[in-house]
């Protein structure tokens, strides 16, 4: 028999909170767009784009990892959990999971409710046995899963380095609440590690312009938001490594002298005056181990690729 997948709203969207921290942003100094905004149903897609760009070696090398080191992972892990899965996305890193851990339940969280809705739909049509759950939340929010939905043996799954978005401070808070709905499981999470600038710089500032494309997505995301009028062709796309800080940022920064209205605003930028629209911070083996600890986790297993891009760890909870 087929089954459907379940949906649960829990907050993503509109609010006036959501308004109120966007225009805040807008008018600091420097401006500020959280990486939140880039993921419209557009934005998802540009993303996926990025993902198979020559340059952006996260997605294929942590899936090769995956592909290489699935059995030892499965076997830390072990089966019928419930797999919970942390910004979906299109649920493939989560699919291709499945024959390895065997989940029970598949709990998919993201952001981009819309998108992962249609996902979801193929995930419950082509895995009747697994019971499909999936819920629209930001995960800047504090992530309170429904009680009981995590089940007893609840494996958190972040992958792709999403942790990255976090300042490392700003993760152990995340990770932490994790940890206290993981117990009896543990959390699955991919990390983008420390590597030369050069491989960075290229990684996040592609020659076809998709990176720039999902930056610049951002201001039509805030433009639907804030009803404000940024017009994207007055912005140029910014991406460097600063290793002291250990993480890429991405900034736009504005061609010209420019006013930017909205209802009750006018920020005015100068030429060349930049809005910071993501941080991707990048760890080694053992300053991320050192985060997990920090947030109360157990001593984590690890598995790399053989160059050393990139890291995923099981710690349990
Ligand atoms: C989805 C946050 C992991 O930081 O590499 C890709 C987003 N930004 N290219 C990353 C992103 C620019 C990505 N994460």
């Amino acid at each position: 028999a087929d089954r459907s997948a379940r949906f649960i709203q829990l907050h993503v969207g509109d609010s006036a909170a959501e308004r109120d921290a966007a225009a805040a942003g807008l008018m600091a100094s420097p401006a500020t767009i959280s990486p939140k905004h880039f993921y419209d149903g557009l934005g998802s897609r540009l993303f996926e784009a990025i993902t198979e760009l020559p340059e952006y070696y996260a997605t294929r090398t942590e899936a090769a990892i995956f592909e290489t080191h699935g059995p030892a992972i499965a076997e830390a892990i072990g089966s019928g959990a419930t797999l919970v899965d942390l910004g979906a996305g299109n649920c493939e890193k989560a699919l291709r999971l499945f024959p390895l851990l065997e989940p029970r339940r598949y709990v998919a969280v993201d952001i981009s409710a819309e998108f992962l809705r249609h996902a979801l739909q193929r995930v419950a049509h082509e895995h009747p046995a697994v019971d499909v759950v999936g819920i629209g939340l930001d995960l800047t929010e504090p992530l309170a899963l429904p009680e009981g939905l995590a089940g007893e043996r609840p494996v958190f799954f972040y992958p792709g380095s999403s942790i990255g978005n976090f300042t490392p401070d700003a993760a152990v808070e995340l990770l932490r609440g994790v940890r206290k709905q993981a117990s009896g499981g543990g959390l699955l999470v991919g990390v983008d590690l420390v590597k030369p600038a050069a491989l960075l710089n290229a990684a996040y500032d592609d020659a076809l312009g998709v990176t720039a494309a999902f930056n610049l997505n951002a201001l039509r995301n805030l433009n639907r938001l804030l009803a404000s009028d940024f017009d994207p062709a007055d912005w140029r796309h910014v991406a460097f490594f600063d290793a002291a800080a250990s993480r890429v940022e991405m900034h736009l920064e504005a061609r010209r002298e420019l006013t930017v209205r909205c209802p009750g605003i006018a920020r005015r930028f100068a030429a060349g005056e930049r809005i910071h629209t993501e941080n991707s911070c990048k760890y080694t083996p053992e300053s991320f181990a050192a985060l997990l600890g920090r947030a109360g986790f157990g001593k984590p297993r690890q598995w790399t690729d053989a160059q050393g891009w990139f890291g995923v760890f099981w710690a349990p909870a």
